[in-house]
């Protein structure tokens, strides 16, 4: 794998920030993507001091269509040259019984984990078209399995999993590859954002067992993005060692 430009929703934080290192460590420019401006700067002046590549920050909210396309229309020209777009940026709201949710963290799952990734899909495919590219798409674990008051985000998680199979069928004519990884419990914000900056309560979740870590993801998905161009990764389902999956999970307490 050549250089090549890899696009990153996310990358803020957690798996998308690690993937951000990860390509960028192995020569790759990249666009990073995400509404904390500060962050995306911050992230840029570091790739770039750090590796010889070049970073492209983009902000928007993947929930917004019209911020997304003017976004993606603003960047020059050499930068459409996207070989891989990973739709990573996504969020749980809440942890509650499907009687006490509240509405508007349904929106917001609903709004980015599955609207967001169809708008930004559909403004990079034409892209992809060309390099004949990949499309890594940030299931969970919550794709494959429904745990008690987790509800919508697993609902909106096995959207992406039902998104992802249909990508790999409509986009075979055009050589577009689509891998789907599916995490377990990894310590990244994603707590602090599901309780809405409990941290207390955020940390509580990694206790008792070692979890996964944004940069096991971000391993992986280097992986995938460097299979042989007739070799397609479809699903891969990552768990740290204590989960067996999204119901069973092993704490030493
Ligand atoms: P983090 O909270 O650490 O990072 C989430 C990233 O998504 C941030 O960069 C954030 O950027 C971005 N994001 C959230 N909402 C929006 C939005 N509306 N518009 C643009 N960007 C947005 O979480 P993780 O790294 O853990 O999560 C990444 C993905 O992995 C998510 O899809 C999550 O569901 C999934 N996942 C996480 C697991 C875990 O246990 N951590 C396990 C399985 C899957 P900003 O706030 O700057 O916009
Ligand atoms: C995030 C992991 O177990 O909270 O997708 O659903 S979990």
């Amino acid at each position: 794998m050549n250089n090549q430009i890899i696009f990153i929703t996310g990358a803020t934080a957690g798996f998308g920030k690690a993937c951000a290192e990860k390509f960028a460590a192995n020569g790759h420019d990249i666009i990073i993507t995400g509404r904390r401006k500060d962050r995306l700067y911050e992230l840029q002046k570091e790739l770039e001091e750090k590796n010889s590549v070049k970073v492209l920050p983009l902000e928007f909210d993947v929930r917004d269509f019209f911020a997304c396309r003017k976004a993606i229309n603003s960047m020059p020209e050499e930068w459409k040259n996207i070989a891989v777009l990973i739709n990573n940026a996504g969020l749980a709201m809440g942890l509650s019984p499907i009687d006490e949710g509240d509405i508007s963290d349904w929106d917001t799952m609903i709004d980015t984990n599955i609207k967001g990734l169809l708008y930004v899909s559909k403004l990079i495919i034409p892209f992809l078209k060309k390099t004949k590219g990949l499309i890594i798409n940030i299931g969970s674990t919550a794709a494959k399995d429904v745990y008690p008051k987790g509800n919508v985000y697993c609902a909106t998680k096995h959207a992406v999993e039902a998104l992802s199979k249909a990508m790999r069928i409509d986009l075979l004519p055009y050589e577009i590859k689509v891998t789907a990884i599916h995490p377990g419990a990894a310590e990244t914000e994603f707590s602090l954002v599901r309780f809405k900056g409990d941290a207390e309560k955020a940390k509580d979740v990694y206790k008792g067992f070692t979890p996964l870590y944004a940069e096991d993801i971000a391993e992986a998905a280097y992986f995938c993005a460097t299979r042989p161009a007739h070799v397609c990764i479809n699903d891969l389902v990552i768990t740290p060692a204590a989960q067996a999956n999204a119901l069973h999970l092993y704490k030493s307490l």
